[in-house]
């Protein structure tokens, strides 16, 4: 009995002792909890960022495409070059980010997609 007593004393500083590690748990569980849920969202938002850039560069790419033939190739280059600094209707469909001219900010954007395009083409081969 008397040897119980000691160790039950014994018990209850631990059983405190746990307690309080249990709250640090706690609060570290809280912690790690929103952390990921940031990180969750963080990466979720950029998921949309990303989906939002590719429907744009569809957007685009389909104008890219200036006789419509389904290609953005040397002929659409050709066709924008051909439109360089022009405003009639017709060059008008290399205007590409729709200032009402097509100018060297059409051509860089011509580029950026012919190069996109062609990218796309090798990675499935
Ligand atoms: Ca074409
Ligand atoms: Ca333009």
């Amino acid at each position: 009995m008397l040897e119980i007593m000691p160790s039950k004393k014994i018990t209850k500083q631990k059983k405190n002792e746990i307690e309080s590690n249990l709250i640090l748990f706690g609060l570290l569980l809280v912690l790690i909890l929103s952390v990921i849920t940031f990180w969750h969202i963080s990466y979720k938002k950029n998921q949309t960022n990303s989906a939002e850039t590719s429907a744009i560069n569809q957007e685009l790419a389909q104008k890219a495409d200036i006789d419509q033939d389904g290609n953005i190739d040397e002929k659409d280059a050709k066709l924008i070059k051909e439109a360089f600094l022009k405003s009639d209707v017709e060059s008008l469909k290399a205007d590409l980010n729709q200032d009402n001219k097509v100018d060297a900010k059409d051509f860089s954007l011509f580029n950026k997609i012919f190069n996109l395009k062609e990218k796309e083409q090798n990675d499935s081969k």
